[in-house]
């Protein structure tokens, strides 16, 4: 057995999402998201399950609370719901939406907890999406307004703000793949959609800057690992392609200013290309404070010509799977790690969601006996440690996720949370996993 000690400054966490914990959506002064057409659109979404009723957290949002405080977690990142503050994206100010967020951070506070906030996690307004969301550039002011105006209640309360979380869920897994709202299927979509988010998040940037904010802000990518399953320079390549569409993609422009070459010409080949206009890319990569890693799964593939986008197919290793399907290969954590710090310097880094899918209930005794997601943070927490102890600035990690919640195309099929969500009476259980995570946090490490 061996002991791995984190540093005592580690900022340990769990992280949440406001369409998939909150409920209340036509409370409040909400205006609609395309979260809510979406999921009213027959077939998109498992069971037909809305984000209507949730977790219920926007009423019981002083219980979770209580749940964090009992996991002795030092933040937690939860988001901001624009339709909450602006019901039509733009014009008047929902002061009840401010409200509820005012409440929420000052419990937080309270209770010792520091607010992590995210500020666009994929609740657009509607309002903004008849009007072409993403894919049009007036969507970019719209966001930066409503930064200014969150920024101004809670600036200086909130010592950690995220502007997106993972811009390619937003743009390619929405607006190509159509998995996601608004369930578009079309390339060059995706590539402005993406574009435009990178340039309303340094826009949004440079106005937390201009107005002197406290705190920090930064950016969550989700990063995907893909390795060759040879060496043969075509399995290399396609590998490659497929990691640079998720990772590179996104991370270059925000690091370094530039798309990836490789990839502008790839993309380029099949007709799409970023609408960029002058100033853009240094709008983009306007200095940030941290870079927040998502981080799941990782896989082996090969080239094979014509397969999906990238000529790159998956080949089964083995690896065991969590019950959303998604490979357990831990040491991809490790090394997607080291890549980030090899790539792009001492950037302090943040793994803002890590976590499984295991879908067990209660067992006859009322409790949730998890091994197995117990087993998948301990792995990780693993390589987390032996990132950090190579040198890695790695400096907290939040756990996804606090609560078993809306699971977006999954809808309620599918369970992350360390605490159990019965959804007929939305009471919560903690899972053993919690009690897992609350040990670790208690000693700062863990024995392996
Ligand atoms: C994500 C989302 C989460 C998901 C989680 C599991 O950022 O992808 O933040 O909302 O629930 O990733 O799929």
């Amino acid at each position: 057995m061996a002991r791995l000690d984190f540093p005592k400054d580690f900022v340990w966490g769990t992280a949440t999402a406001s369409y998939q914990i909150e409920g209340a959506a036509n409370e409040g002064g909400r205006g609609p998201s395309i979260w809510d057409t979406f999921s009213r659109t027959p077939g998109k979404v498992v069971n037909g399950d809305t984000g209507d009723v949730a977790c219920d957290s926007y009423h019981r949002y002083e219980e979770d609370i209580a749940l964090l405080k009992k996991l002795g977690v030092k933040a937690y990142r939860f988001s901001i719901a624009w339709p909450r503050i602006l019901p039509q994206g733009t014009g008047e100010v929902n002061q009840e939406g401010l409200d509820y967020y005012g409440r929420v951070i000052d419990k937080l506070i309270e209770a010792g907890i520091e607010p992590c906030v995210t500020l666009y996690h994929w609740d657009l307004p509607q309002a903004l999406q008849d009007q072409g969301g993403w894919g049009v550039r007036s969507t970019i002011d719209a966001f930066v307004r409503y930064a200014e105006i969150v920024f101004q209640a809670f600036g200086g309360k909130v010592k950690q703000w995220i502007t997106f979380n993972e811009t390619w869920c937003i743009s390619f897994l929405s607006n190509y793949l159509g998995i996601h709202a608004p369930g578009h299927r079309d390339l060059q979509l995706a590539m402005t959609v993406a574009h435009h988010c990178l340039v309303a998040h340094g826009r949004t940037v440079r106005k937390f800057r201009e107005m002197g904010v406290k705190g920090e802000i930064g950016t969550t990518h989700n990063l995907a690992w893909c390795e060759p399953y040879t060496d043969s320079p075509e399995d290399v390549a396609a590998a490659q392609r497929t990691r640079g569409w998720n990772n590179e993609w996104f991370m270059d422009p925000t690091l370094k200013g530039t798309y990836p070459q490789f990839l502008v010409d790839w993309f380029k080949s099949k007709g799409a290309e970023a609408p960029i206009q002058p100033g853009d890319m240094e709008t983009i990569a306007q200095k940030i404070d941290f870079i927040g890693i998502n981080f799941y799964t990782g896989n082996y593939g090969r080239y094979r010509k014509d397969f999906g986008d990238f000529d790159y197919e998956e080949v089964q290793v083995g690896f065991d799977r969590t019950d959303i399907g998604w490979n357990v290969y831990p040491e991809s954590l490790f090394k997607a790690l080291k890549w980030v710090h090899d790539t792009y310097g001492e950037i302090p880094i943040y793994i803002t969601e890590n976590g499984a899918c295991y879908n067990d209930g209660p067992s006859p005794d009322g409790k949730i006996h998890d091994e197995k997601r117990i087993d998948y943070y301990r792995m990780h927490f693993t390589q987390c440690h032996r990132a950090i102890a190579s040198g890695v600035p790695l400096k907290g990690y939040f756990a996804w996720s606090l609560l078993d919640n809306f699971e977006w195309a999954e809808g309620y099929a599918m369970r992350f949370g360390i605490v159990y969500t019965n959804y007929e009476t939305l009471t919560r259980t903690p899972k053993d996993s919690y009690y897992f995570i609350q040990k670790v946090i208690a000693e700062s490490g863990l024995d392996v």
